[in-house]
């Protein structure tokens, strides 16, 4: 092997001079994790102390994974808007920068907004917000663009207690409407129009469509592109309108420690989308500290997370981990190719951001354009990078770190789940060594485990050692979510369940002998395609809507740029025939039905779908299929007709 190809094992030596922020060393790391595990109670008191409580709670953890019941902080009062915006006010720190905006074209102006500017920005919206007439509890749908008044709105529905959903902006509306009955929610609050790469996303009319369906008592629509929407009387309200004249002094409504804070939706390997719901204490204390000890948080420091408010990505680490903090936060509303393949690079120089949190997607195809690209602008304002969403790979890592990093700076693979709250298992910066392609090490409080199919744990929990199973966790952390939506059952049978008393990642993963932690990638029938989250099952409902599709198996496979495609292997009904037009009908017809995320990139005819004798479809099958692994296909024997599978594979190496 050439001495410069890196293999899973190298390891790559944290730089020097990593530790100056939170000073974290490796000798720290090992005596706070060992203290996050022997005394959390101890431990996470005096991580909460940083926040700022109306009544500090004497109650610090609280949980049962069987039966399931997850408090956190229970007798505590705080309000994470205040913790956010008004303490760092309150300090003397409101001329710093809270938000950076840089629009989708690099020729539109760029606005900064301090935290004094968000404090009255804020409390102006949350009075209009009470004006509409929302309420405490109330749930509130978001569906804006990565513009500044998104991540306003989630604070504003937190200062006066109501509870966001925020709902991605490339979703259909047909998904906004699922999501607005799922959590019955009133209110919408949108933007006229969307900006992505040049292209423009029409936002009021999406949500226009989904009120047909699910309709609400009042939509608020902010002016962006200033593109021409249809209002409804009465309904329909503009916020320049409606915030005319509203007080900007609004107080922060004390919130117990359990109260929601936000729904937000994501996939599972069944039905439709999971309303996940995480309270207010331990969400703040936990992105507060993951934020602070990951990126080794430095005063007066540029953060980019170029992930959409959309995502949990977005909340933990746009909005609520930065502005906990203090931190500067630059909000991007464009996307990595426009106007060219350097504008990520192009906007590090001119902000002369200090820590880059992207995900591997972006990576990969940013590292397809060519160095030329990078060499072009001034890095050397780079501090550390980060990567979430995804395994990355290590080719892609090294890329980062070489061309991105100059080979000088750490790089913190972050691996958790919308579930989790924020990030789980990472390297620190100024701690450890880092693997390419390893998450590495479990953040402060968190007690992974791998078991077999069976739950039989391997090797052992508290001593670690090399071994390869399902991801779970054994102990609650106080960013965990607290349930689904509506239906605590679900969150007992999604999570708890599969190995009763543990909480099940839906994660496959190895740890080496140095206790290092590689995500394998999902073990259940959700798939990744360029970070996102995504069950199967909800683009196979989407295409069995069709009226002429019979039945569905959706499958990911390898993906250069996106880490895994999605696949569709399509039966029609009876007399219905193949073909290119029909192919771009169904892709069109996902998309519509879910979202430009969701478009399959392959769309498999054939006329059955192999299955058990008991009628299950054999996704294992399909899945070999797919990724044209033919020679492991396993035992066939078990399908009612085994004649099917050499078809497929004559149709797959056809494509
Ligand atoms: C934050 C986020 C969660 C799933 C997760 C896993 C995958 C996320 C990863 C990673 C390997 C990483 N994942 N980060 N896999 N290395 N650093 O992405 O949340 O959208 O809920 O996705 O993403 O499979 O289970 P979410």
């Amino acid at each position: 092997m050439a001495a410069d190809v890196m293999t899973h094992e190298d390891v790559v030596a944290r730089p020097a001079t990593a530790a100056q922020g939170t000073n974290c060393t490796l000798a720290d790391y090992q005596a706070m994790y060992a203290r996050s595990v022997d005394d959390p109670d101890g431990f996470w008191a005096e991580q909460a102390a940083r926040l700022d409580w109306v009544k500090a709670p004497t109650k610090i953890s609280g949980w049962s994974f069987d039966p399931v019941d997850i408090k956190w902080f229970e007798d505590g009062v705080l309000n994470i808007c205040h913790n956010a915006v008004d303490r760092h006010v309150d300090a003397g720190h409101g001329d710093r920068t809270a938000l950076i905006f840089e629009p989708d074209s690099p020729d539109s102006p760029v606005r900064t907004i301090t935290y004094a500017e968000l404090q009255r920005d804020v409390a102006k919206m949350a009075n209009t917000f009470k004006k509409l007439g929302i309420a405490k509890g109330d749930r509130v749908t978001i569906y804006m663009p990565m513009i500044p008044e998104g991540a306003m709105a989630m604070l504003a529905c937190a200062r006066i207690g109501a509870i966001h959903s925020v709902v991605f902006g490339g979703f259909s509306p047909d998904a906004i409407a699922g999501r607005v009955e799922d959590c019955e929610s009133d209110w919408i609050v949108t933007a006229d129009e969307g900006l992505r790469g040049s292209k423009s996303i029409p936002l009021k009319a999406n949500v226009d469509i989904a009120c047909e369906k699910a309709p609400v008592k009042g939509v608020l629509v902010f002016r962006h592109t200033g593109g021409d929407v249809a209002m409804t009387e009465e309904r329909d309200h503009w916020y320049h309108d409606l915030s005319d004249g509203v007080d900007s002094d609004c107080p922060c409504e004390p919130m117990n420690a359990e109260d929601p804070l936000f729904i937000l939706y994501t996939s599972g390997s069944t039905g439709k989308p999971k309303g996940v719901v995480h309270t207010t204490g331990g969400y703040a204390v936990w992105t507060e500290t993951t934020f602070r000890y990951v990126f080794d948080y430095r005063p007066g420091e540029v953060f980019w997370c170029t992930a959409d408010i959309g995502w949990v990505t977005g909340h933990s680490y746009i909005v609520y981990g930065p502005l906990q903090n203090g931190a500067t936060a630059l909000m991007f509303e464009g996307v990595p190719n426009y106007p060219d393949h350097d504008r990520f690079w192009q906007v590090i120089d001119k902000h002369k951001v200090n820590v880059f949190y992207t995900a591997p997607t972006a990576i990969r195809a940013l590292m397809r354009e060519g160095e030329s690209y990078v060499q072009k602008h001034d890095l050397s304002s780079l501090r550390l990078l980060g990567s979430v969403g995804e395994p990355i790979n290590p080719e892609a890592w090294r890329w980062y770190h070489e061309q991105v990093g100059k080979g000088a700076i750490p790089i913190v693979d972050t691996w958790w789940q919308t579930e989790t709250g924020g990030i789980m298992i990472t390297t620190l910066p100024g701690a450890h060594d880092m693997k390419p392609g390893s998450a590495g090490k479990p953040f402060f409080g968190i007690c992974p485990q791998l078991v077999d199919n069976d739950g039989e744990v391997l090797a052992d929990e508290t001593i670690g050692g090399a071994t390869e199973g399902n991801l779970c966790i054994t102990r609650s952390w106080p960013g965990q979510a607290r349930t689904v939506y509506g239906d605590h059952e679900r969150f007992i049978q999604t999570y708890f369940t599969t190995y009763r008393g543990k909480y099940f990642t839906g994660d496959g993963c190895r740890r080496d002998e140095d206790g290092y932690y590689w995500i394998t990638g999902r073990v259940d029938d959700v798939i990744n395609v360029s970070g996102h989250r995504m069950g199967t099952a909800e683009v196979e409902s989407a295409l069995v809507l069709h009226a002429r599709v019979s039945e569905a198996a959706v499958v990911g496979y390898p993906h250069d740029i996106k880490g895994q495609g999605i696949y569709c292997y399509v039966t029609l009904n009876a007399g219905e025939e193949a073909s290119d037009e029909l192919t771009a009908e169904l892709r069109q017809w996902v998309r519509k039905e879910i979202g430009p995320i969701a478009t399959p990139d392959h769309l498999h005819f054939t006329p059955a779908l192999p299955k058990t004798r008991s009628g299950k479809i054999m996704r294992r099958i399909l899945r070999k299929i797919a990724e044209n692994d033919y020679g492991s296909l396993g035992d066939t024997s078990t399908l009612a007709d085994p004649s099917l599978v050499d078809g497929l594979i004559e149709g797959r190496m056809n494509r």
